[in-house]
């Protein structure tokens, strides 16, 4: 990515899992269709906050995510990918459509489910912002109970590097990445600010 007096960082959430095609969200919903089994999303950009007293930048950006694909070891009868124990946990009933979108929050009812969100809730939906705070970057995810997630950065979209994986339980956590402190290899930059993409895997463990 070339380098611009603004710093750009964009989220990047993906699952690798890419068996299915997958679709996008581009933050209101999926912009095109395919199979349901995988998602991909890239969200709409967050405000551009520069606050000079605190040294928090947000920047504007892209927040990716593809969706792990439901486990075969998932009950699923009717085979609509959902869960059947979670179609009744949250519907009472099986025959929920996946593709769905029951709360209005732009996130499907599959990727809920695959996500660990509240279907029925759209204050509840897996979409990490992220700011850069005194040279720091700090991405606080909220994390679910059976959840993993893996997060990934790169600086040039091919090469990634695993950076973290935290364990979901039910607490917000916060991912940070100080690019100063990457002495050599793929993330490395000679110049600070540069340019970064973060990327996060949801994983059904
Ligand atoms: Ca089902
Ligand atoms: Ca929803």
């Amino acid at each position: 990515m070339s380098s611009t007096p603004t710093r750009f960082i964009i989220l990047a959430l993906f699952a690798t899992q890419a068996l299915a095609p997958a679709e996008i969200d581009s933050g209101g919903g999926k912009s095109s269709g395919g199979a349901v089994f995988n998602h991909s999303s890239i969200g709409g950009s967050f405000a551009t906050v520069l606050s000079l007293g605190g040294g928090t930048f947000n920047h504007p950006g892209l927040i990716e995510v593809i969706y792990p694909i439901t486990p075969g070891s998932v009950t699923d009868v009717n085979a609509n990918g959902l869960s059947d124990g979670w179609e009744f946990q949250f519907f009472g009933a099986l025959g929920v459509d996946p593709a769905a979108d029951a709360d209005h929050d732009g996130t499907s009812n599959l990727m809920e489910y695959l996500a660990g969100t509240d279907p029925n809730d759209a204050h509840s939906v897996f979409r990490p912002q992220g700011s850069l705070t005194h040279g720091i970057f700090g991405m606080p995810i909220q994390t679910v109970t059976g959840r993993d997630y893996k997060i990934w950065v790169t600086r040039d979209l091919q090469s990634w590097t695993l950076q973290s994986t935290l364990t979901g339980d039910g607490t917000e956590q916060l991912f940070e990445f100080d690019e100063t402190t990457v002495t050599a290899g793929p993330l490395h930059s000679d110049s600070h600010p540069s340019n970064y993409f973060f990327r996060v895997e949801i994983l059904i463990p």
